[in-house]
């Protein structure tokens, strides 16, 4: 009797101890760490024969004549990305706050060309491009564009250039060239876009070519 009693104990207490532990590793794994925005940190060198799926093309006009591919720049013995047409690319996320994008750039004949922040669709974003002699900071709400600033910036169509846009909440800087401070400086505070996807960005008829991409957390 003794035996059965001391059995019938200790299956109690194991019994206790399951229920115990149990109830502590069902809240446990239960338990997800809440999701948090994933903190901007891309780049790109384009040393590879195809574009990826980390690009999404963007078109607003001609879909059939978006083009974007990787080609050897045999000038400065890199790959970088070319369009054809006007359109964009894509890339990142969309919970991106905070950050600069940064690119080389070349532009041919007589591009728009240049880099995109705060991407929400293709009628919504900011955009730094180079343009008649021009670097101008632009914003698409809604499908209309409007320039926020624009600073003299000469350039060729024979080099590239170092092309940079930062957004800090609503505050938007863009630099362009090797120079540390920033052309052109704009607070929006008419409905800013404080976060987004960034892009690279090409009007037709021409063509421009980009290399190093990067972005950083600011
Ligand atoms: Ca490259």
């Amino acid at each position: 009797m003794k035996k059965l009693a001391g059995i019938g104990i200790l299956c109690l207490i194991v019994l206790m101890t399951l229920a115990g532990c149990g109830g502590g590793n069902g809240g446990g794994g239960n338990e997800e760490s809440p999701s948090s925005p994933s903190s901007p940190s891309f780049s790109d060198n384009f040393e590879r024969n195809e574009l990826g799926a980390n690009w999404t093309v963007v078109v607003d006009v001609n879909p059939s004549g978006a083009k974007w591919e990787i080609v050897q720049d045999a000038s400065i013995s890199s790959k970088v990305l070319t369009t054809g047409s006007w359109g964009s690319v894509i890339a990142g996320d969309a919970t991106w706050a905070n950050y600069f994008v940064s690119a080389k750039v070349k532009p041919e004949i007589s591009s728009t060309i240049g880099l995109i922040a705060c991407f929400q669709d293709r009628d919504n974003y900011y955009s730094a491009v180079l343009d008649g002699q021009k670097l101008i900071l632009k914003k698409k709400y809604g499908g209309s564009a409007t320039v926020l600033g624009s600073s003299d910036f000469s350039y060729s169509t024979s080099q590239y250039y170092q092309i940079k846009l930062q957004v800090n909440g609503s505050a938007l800087a863009a630099y362009a060239g090797d120079g540390t401070d920033p052309l052109i400086t704009y607070t929006d505070n008419n409905n800013p876009f404080s976060s987004g996807k960034i892009g690279l960005t090409c009007s037709t008829p021409s063509t421009g070519f980009f290399d190093d991409v990067l972005v950083t957390k600011l």
